[in-house]
């Protein structure tokens, strides 16, 4: 299991490289298109997310920074992202993908992940480290609300 996990992240962060180029292309947007995001800060600790609960709104770009504050690796995990397109940046390295069910962040690392939710619901998310205690055991989840405009 951990294996596995570790085996993606490699493979996300060669996709990170190989798509940094097209970004950097792609990078020249309007000033001011930064204030049309919705950012939400989440803090990741033992063993809670700060705020647990995330509004969002359909066809608004979102961003979310997911910080892990703690002081063992916390994942955020959600169904919410999986048919999108996603831009995330961890570690430094951005990639975009289509769709992000698992991040693993690092004790004091970040992720940014944006993207534009395309219809309404209500999703939960979750850590599922396991170590040194089941995190989703303890109360490490949240709920992700995406309303209509
Ligand atoms: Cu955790």
């Amino acid at each position: 299991m951990r294996h596995d996990r570790r085996a993606r992240r490699a493979v996300w962060i060669a996709v990170g490289v190989a798509a940094g180029a097209a970004l950097l292309a792609a990078a020249g947007s309007p000033a001011g298109a930064e204030d049309e995001v919705d950012s939400v800060t989440i803090h990741l600790r033992e063993y809670r997310f700060d705020p647990s609960e995330i509004r969002l709104t359909v066809g608004r770009d979102s961003e979310l920074i997911v910080i892990n504050n703690g002081t063992v690796p916390h994942e955020f995990v959600t169904e919410a992202l999986q048919d999108l397109a996603v831009d995330v940046e961890i570690a430094g390295v951005r990639a975009e993908t289509l769709g992000v069910a698992e991040l693993e962040i690092p004790p004091k690392a970040r992720a940014v992940v944006r993207f534009t939710p395309e219809r309404a619901g209500e999703f939960s998310f979750a850590c599922r480290a396991l170590r040194p205690t089941d995190h989703h055991r303890q109360g490490m989840r949240g709920r992700l609300l995406i309303r209509e405009p």
